[in-house]
């Protein structure tokens, strides 16, 4: 095999080994984006979905349930229910990220986003502001409590 054809080699097996990589990571990105609640504004809120108030603010996340009770950095909700976050924010654009849920809304003042989700599993799981918002951003962290 001459130099030339060697090179040509090279690059065919590049070109083969980047096209699967790119067909493999395609099917991925395509099969977890669908799943992913997408936060939306001003739509209805879906039956059977309790609403729960997120105010975020420097630096903490509030909840409010509808029963008037309120939590700071700490979500409770309980597996196999449909909950619905209406989220805003007091000062500066703020971002709840609930990893575990895979659920990621923007907190902007004047502007109420919305998002719903439905815990599976029961446990104890982190969310925090994935935006920063501040000089104590990394204090806007918390625990979402998943009862059964
Ligand atoms: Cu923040």
């Amino acid at each position: 095999m001459n130099k030339r054809q060697t090179e040509y080699l090279y690059a065919a097996v590049v070109l083969i080994v980047l096209t699967a990589a790119a067909i493999v990571n395609l099917g991925y990105v395509v099969g977890h984006t669908s799943n992913i609640p997408q936060p939306e504004n001003n739509s209805a809120v879906p039956a059977n979905s309790s609403v729960i108030q997120v105010l975020g603010y420097q630096w903490a996340w509030q909840f409010t349930y509808s029963n008037n009770t309120t939590t700071t950095d700490v979500l409770y909700v309980t597996a196999g229910h449909e909950y619905t976050l209406q989220v805003q924010s007091r000062d500066v654009i703020h971002d709840l990220l609930i990893p575990s849920l895979g659920v990621q809304v923007y907190a902007v003042p004047d502007h109420p986003n919305q998002v719903s989700f439905e815990p599976e599993k029961a446990g104890k799981y982190i969310f925090e502001c994935v935006e920063y918002c501040g000089e104590d951003h990394y204090l806007m962290r918390g625990y979402m409590v998943v009862s059964p």
